[in-house]
């Protein structure tokens, strides 16, 4: 049968690839897949691995309703033209490790990745989800060589999800009511803002007592290590799913969100050469502008601390790659 002439420039449709078909990486492309944002090339080192998820959650595509082609790969060839990577392969923590534990095993991964991904893939955008975060966008950055604003790190859309679920939970509201803002690093170190904190635009300082907010703050800081010591055998990965499908949405539909990410900084918040959370406006450009929001001296003085502790560990993996 001959075909008409297409009256589309091209059949070609939006593509993300996922490196990384374990738990994060393989939730995030049914979230992908499901929404019908883009075509889903999802990558990993063990053979099999990634085919059979794409294979299973293809099986599903008629009844989700989606029209998503999902391909499982273990070449990175396929994931050539991409609009989005993101990178998710690579080590979880286990019980009593910290997220900096993980440097000098994810920092070679990462490096591997970006270089073969970048290879095919010149013009994406990057997505950095693989621990310790702000390290690994870091090294992504290097690596590619591309534009900063084409790289950023997924931990602040999380961290802030956290502190909003706790704030509903705790006042007993509706979720999406609930505005919450977390900067920093990815890190025990993290800076919850209370003050930045609403429902509804009403302020949370007005709405619980200043011991509740910190409990809350400080079970934010550690909502990740509680959800690992509850399942003992890795982590969180429905939230941060659907976090980073949250910015992979903003981007592909440019819809200019506000939201904190890992981005590099040149000045913003007295911080250099260094990618940190601080809340970002998110369209197709990647990071289009940085929000810098004002700070009390104690707030920025734990940014401070934040962002030295991810200078230290950038050293560390910068010195594994060496
Ligand atoms: O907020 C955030 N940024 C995070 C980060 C929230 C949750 C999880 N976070 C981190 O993401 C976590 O600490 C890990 O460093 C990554 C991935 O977590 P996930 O829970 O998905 O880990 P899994 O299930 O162990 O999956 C990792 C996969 C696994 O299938 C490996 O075979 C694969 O990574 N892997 C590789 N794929 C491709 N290429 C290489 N070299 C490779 N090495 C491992």
């Amino acid at each position: 049968m001959e075909l008409a002439p297409t009256l589309l420039p091209t059949c070609a449709s939006v593509k993300v690839s996922v490196i990384g078909a374990g738990k994060v990486g393989s939730t995030l492309t049914q979230r992908i897949a499901e929404k019908n944002l883009a075509d889903v090339v999802l990558v990993d080192v063990v053979e099999g691995l990634p085919q059979g998820i794409a294979l299973d959650l293809m099986a599903a595509q008629g009844i989700e309703l989606h029209d998503s082609q999902i391909i499982g790969t273990n070449d990175y060839g396929d994931t050539a033209g991409s609009d989005i990577i993101v990178i998710t392969a690579g080590m979880a923590r286990k019980p009593n490790m910290s997220r900096d534990d993980l440097t000098l095993i994810n920092a070679k991964i990462v490096a591997e990745i970006a270089q073969e991904t970048i290879k095919h893939s010149p013009n994406a955008i990057y997505i950095v989800i693989t621990n310790p975060l702000d390290v690994m966008t870091y090294l992504v950055w290097k690596i590619t060589g591309l534009p900063t604003y084409r790289v950023m790190g997924m931990a602040g859309v999380l961290d802030s999800s956290r502190l909003q679920a706790f704030i509903a939970m705790k006042l007993g509201v509706y979720t999406a009511d609930v505005s919450a803002m977390v900067l920093g690093g990815h890190g025990d170190l993290m800076l919850p803002l209370p003050r930045y904190c609403t429902v509804r635009g009403v302020p949370i300082t007005e709405l619980m007592d200043s011991s509740t907010i910190n409990e809350l703050v400080e079970r934010t800081r550690h909502g990740g290590a509680e959800i690992v010591k509850l399942l003992q055998t890795g982590g969180a990965y429905f939230a941060p799913a659907s976090s980073a499908c949250l910015m992979v949405e903003a981007i592909l539909r440019n819809q200019s969100r506000l939201l904190p990410a890992a981005t590099y900084l040149q000045g913003e918040y007295g911080i250099n050469d260094l990618f940190l959370g601080v809340p970002c406006r998110l369209g197709c450009r990647g990071v289009e502008k940085i929000l810098e929001v004002d700070l009390t001296k104690a707030e920025s003085e734990a940014l401070q601390a934040s962002a030295e502790s991810v200078r230290r560990n950038i050293e560390i993996a910068l010195a594994v790659l060496d």
